[in-house]
């Protein structure tokens, strides 16, 4: 490595990172979330619980007469959040129906074909000749999956949505609605479902890395042990000691659901926000979009061949001219 200088007079050129800074800031960021889960687990309610702003007004079908959707349906919803100088622009992909037909075979086929059409879609943006300087970005960067509370082990159905989604997208299971379970049930479940996982092999988010600091590798191994995070979600803000606070006022007491002693949503917003967002969004382009982007072009290149070897075939059949 060549000796460090330290120049002689200010330059200035430490100032890159406030000009970095300042382009993203400029640009603003994008996030994309994947909600899935049998109707209602609580996920209109807890996207907002995330984000601590109104982004889904849906809470379940209110009337028992409101028609139940037909198939796997997505609903994307596009927000923008500012905190500070930074702008988040934010798409909720819901996904009304999973789960809940008679026959649930194959409903998570539409999801995945959503997650390999926005794959396709950027990929389509980066080959063209005239490529855009800033390629908006639609690519899933997350998915919540829900496991309902009342489970003694993952079903049949559950097992092939996590397998198949686990491969193309970053996946965190939650269990919902944990405040129906008391703390042992809870953490009976969890350890269940922990080794549920292992036994299918997921490749479930975050992922080990071999360029991880130590520190971010002990970050990633406490999550882990937290996964799938307990979560109670809420819409509605309560006073707990004269502070609001978001919860649940039930019959036997409130749940603050911002209280680490009684369920783990804190630990899964921060996990979200405060020290994975990037990291989300950085695995989903280098990994996730990276795979899928190394195949297709793979699959070209091979078309391409089988096609020059095709039309070779055919040229030698033409008669030559003397
Ligand atoms: N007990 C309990 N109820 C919840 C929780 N989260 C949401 N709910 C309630 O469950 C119902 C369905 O919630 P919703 O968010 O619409 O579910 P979705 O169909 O999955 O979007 C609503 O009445 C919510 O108030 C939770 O963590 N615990
Ligand atoms: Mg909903």
């Amino acid at each position: 490595m060549s000796e460090i200088v330290q120049p002689k007079k200010y330059v200035g050129f430490d100032t890159i990172t406030t000009q970095i800074e300042n382009r993203l800031l400029k640009r603003g960021f994008q996030f994309n979330i994947m909600m899935v889960g049998r109707s209602g687990l609580g996920k209109s309610t807890l996207v907002n619980s995330l984000f601590s702003s109104p982004l889904t007004t849906s809470n379940g079908r209110s009337k028992p007469e409101e028609i139940v959707e037909k198939t796997t349906e997505i609903k994307v919803s596009n927000h923008v959040l500012q905190e500070n100088n930074v702008k988040l622009n934010i798409n909720i992909i819901d996904t009304p129906g999973f789960g809940d037909q008679i026959n649930n075979e194959k409903c998570w086929e539409p999801l995945v074909k959503y997650i390999k059409e926005q794959h396709s879609q950027y990929l389509r943006k980066e080959l063209t000749a005239t490529r855009e300087k800033y390629i908006n970005d639609s690519r899933v960067h997350c998915i919540l999956y829900f496991i309902p509370p009342n489970y003694k082990k993952l079903k049949n159905l559950d097992i092939q949505a996590i397998k198949k989604l686990s491969e193309i997208a970053n996946v965190i299971p939650i269990i919902a609605k944990s405040d129906s379970l008391t703390m042992d049930e809870r953490s009976n479940l969890k350890k269940s479902l922990q080794s549920e996982f292992l036994k299918h092999n997921f490749n479930l988010y975050p992922y080990d890395n071999e360029e991880l600091f130590d520190d971010e590798r002990q970050l990633n191994e406490d999550i882990k042990s937290l996964i799938p995070f307990a979560i109670v979600g809420s819409n509605n803000e309560i006073q707990v000691n004269g502070e609001l606070v978001k919860g649940r006022k039930t019959k036997w007491g409130v749940i603050n659901i911002e209280d680490i002693s009684q369920c783990e949503f804190i630990f899964l917003r921060d996990f979200l926000t405060r020290t994975h967002l990037q990291d989300l969004i950085e695995s989903t382009s280098l990994i996730h979009y990276e795979n899928f982007r190394s195949k297709q072009l793979i699959a070209l290149k091979e078309n391409a061949n089988t096609n020059r070897q095709s039309n070779l075939m055919a040229n030698d059949k033409v008669p030559q001219k003397v």
